[in-house]
């Protein structure tokens, strides 16, 4: 591989607008928000923003619930203000990518209020049945819903339709909001859910503790081909690119979604490393186990044509708190999965307070949770006789509200001058932006200096992966090209370690302030391994 693609060759930094920057202190956070922290962003490496949804919405799931494609939610700011922001993010090389939401729209779409009338040309826009199925919802509880005298499907929340994609016409609006954002001057798409769109039948699925149903419209056919097609008639008239959220793929079903010859998505976030610290599902969460985890990573490095490497979104809990120490040792870890997060070959993924290392929330009662799918599973929990302290626990470790914490700009918090729609971390005290800048020793910095390296060096950008080394603890991997070569020793655990074998080099980076003869607490490296 030689010539990398612009989106190949980017820093790719995730804003969830809510959360990020309140410019006129209503509590939420908003477009003009972002346009004053793009010099933040530009002076942290930043190439491409990707926006979660900014769309006009009911704001059942954040934004994830659309009700006009082509308005700006008005918490948000106007569409004046995110042509500014597009317009205002060029001007410093920085290009805009948004959510594209098309499993579902809002229950408040004009198109699905017209579809409640069975006699309108928009019924076929969703599934609307006499009888459910026994599907379940994504957010626990039965896929259906009962509206006058039918049930319509929704995968999400009861306000989130799903659209019928086997009409032609729900494809061809798909295709002219795709149109109408690229015109704009936007660079592409995160596309939400998008493996599960196409509904091969509405047969009942085979019992699963989760998700039943899910043969039924997991990567089918039909979901090819309508990528196939949005690729071919959108995509391709534009210099962009799409990068699928695609919930329980395979590295083989990924790589049917993005080797260049399919033609469809350009990349797509997997979720197997995210899950090697559950049973079952997200909220029955296990001890974190390295071992596992860095396999899973490795086995996508070596077989996934090109990967997205993420740690966070506004889905996950925090990965200092998650894979990390965010007590004893937060920076060295969070240092450490910087280096991780950004040595890997694929194109690099941060979330926003990613690179200060915030972390969890630990709400302590659940008045503190704004998030629909915390709430109801707290709920369900309780159906279920859990006892209150566990379903806390539970959200406290899972939670979606997580990463979704205002921004920590400075010791007061920065985000806003009013009460912010979701409680701030009181650890704002010592864990923000305007601190960090000013300490040389800083996640914040550390972040720069490696997207510093990254930026100028092809053996990070174009090197092939291999694993050296995977223990219990320690992860050791290289990247070659062009007969130079890295090599990365991560510790991912508190315990001191010894090498499993001698690494002569340069050291590059490293979260310590010098090398030792033992691999220290979370301790991570890069050596240039001379010839
Ligand atoms: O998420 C899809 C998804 O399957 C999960 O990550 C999900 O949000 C949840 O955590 C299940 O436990 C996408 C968006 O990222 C998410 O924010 C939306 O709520 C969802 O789709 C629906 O649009
Ligand atoms: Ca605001």
């Amino acid at each position: 591989m030689s010539n990398l693609k612009f989106w190949q060759d980017a820093i790719v930094y995730q804003i969830y607008p809510r959360s990020f920057m309140d410019s006129n202190n209503d509590g939420i956070g908003d477009i003009p928000g972002i346009i004053s922290k793009l010099d933040y962003l530009k002076e942290l490496g930043v190439d491409i923003i990707w926006l979660s949804p900014v769309y006009d919405s009911p704001n059942d799931d954040n934004g994830y619930d659309i009700r006009d494609y082509k308005a700006i939610h008005k918490d948000f700011g106007t569409m004046e203000d995110m042509d500014n922001l597009i317009l205002e993010a060029k001007k410093r090389g920085i290009r805009i990518i948004m959510d594209l939401v098309i499993n579902h729209t809002s229950d408040e779409h004009p198109w699905f209020i017209e579809s409640k009338n069975p006699d309108s040309p928009y019924r076929n826009y969703y599934y609307w049945r006499d009888k459910p199925n026994n599907w379940t919802s994504f957010f626990s509880g039965s896929a259906w819903t009962k509206e006058n005298d039918a049930y319509y499907l929704h995968l999400f929340s009861k306000k989130q339709p799903d659209l019928n994609f086997h009409n032609p016409k729900v494809l061809d609006e798909v295709k002219d909001i795709m149109h109408f954002w690229l015109k704009k001057g936007i660079a592409g798409f995160r596309c939400d859910v998008i493996n599960v769109i196409f509904k091969n039948t509405l047969d009942d699925g085979k019992k699963r503790l989760v998700l039943t149903g899910l043969e039924h419209y997991h990567s089918t056919e039909g979901c090819h081909r309508v990528l196939k097609t949005l690729r071919k008639e959108v995509m391709d008239h534009y210099e962009a690119f799409t990068v699928g959220e695609t919930v329980l793929v395979t590295t083989k079903q990924a790589n049917e979604l993005i080797l260049p010859e399919r033609e469809e998505l350009d990349m797509v976030f997997g979720f197997e490393h995210m899950e090697t610290d559950q049973i079952n599902n997200k909220w029955f969460k296990t001890k974190f186990k390295p071992k596992k985890f860095m396999r899973t990573i490795s086995r996508w490095q070596k077989e996934v044509y090109w990967n997205a490497n993420y740690l966070e979104n506004h889905d996950q809990p925090r990965s200092v708190s998650r894979f990390g120490d965010d007590k004893m040792y937060h920076k060295e870890s969070a240092k450490m999965l910087a280096l991780l997060n950004l040595t890997l070959k694929g194109t690099p993924y941060i979330y926003e307070g990613q690179e200060i290392g915030m972390t969890n929330a630990y709400f302590k009662s659940i008045d503190e949770y704004e998030d629909l799918e915390s709430k109801r599973i707290y709920a369900l929990g309780k159906k279920l006789l859990f006892p209150k302290w566990y379903r806390l626990k539970m959200l406290r470790n899972a939670s979606r509200d997580n990463a979704r914490q205002p921004m920590q700009w400075t010791k007061t918090g920065g985000f806003t001058l009013s009460t912010p729609w979701l409680k701030e971390n009181p650890n704002k005290q010592y864990i923000n932006v305007f601190d960090s800048s000013k300490d040389p020793d800083s996640i914040l910095n550390f972040y720069k200096k490696l997207i510093k390296i990254r930026k100028n060096d092809d053996i990070l950008k174009k090197g092939s992966f291999n694993d050296l080394y995977i223990s219990n603890a320690i992860f050791i991997y290289e990247r070659v090209y062009d007969g130079e070569r890295y090599m990365i020793v991560l510790n991912m655990s508190k315990k001191i370690k010894r090498y499993p074998f001698e690494i002569y080099g340069d050291l590059v980076i490293s979260n310590y302030p010098d090398r030792a003869n033992v691999l220290r607490s979370y301790e991570g490296l890069m050596i240039k391994v001379s010839k």
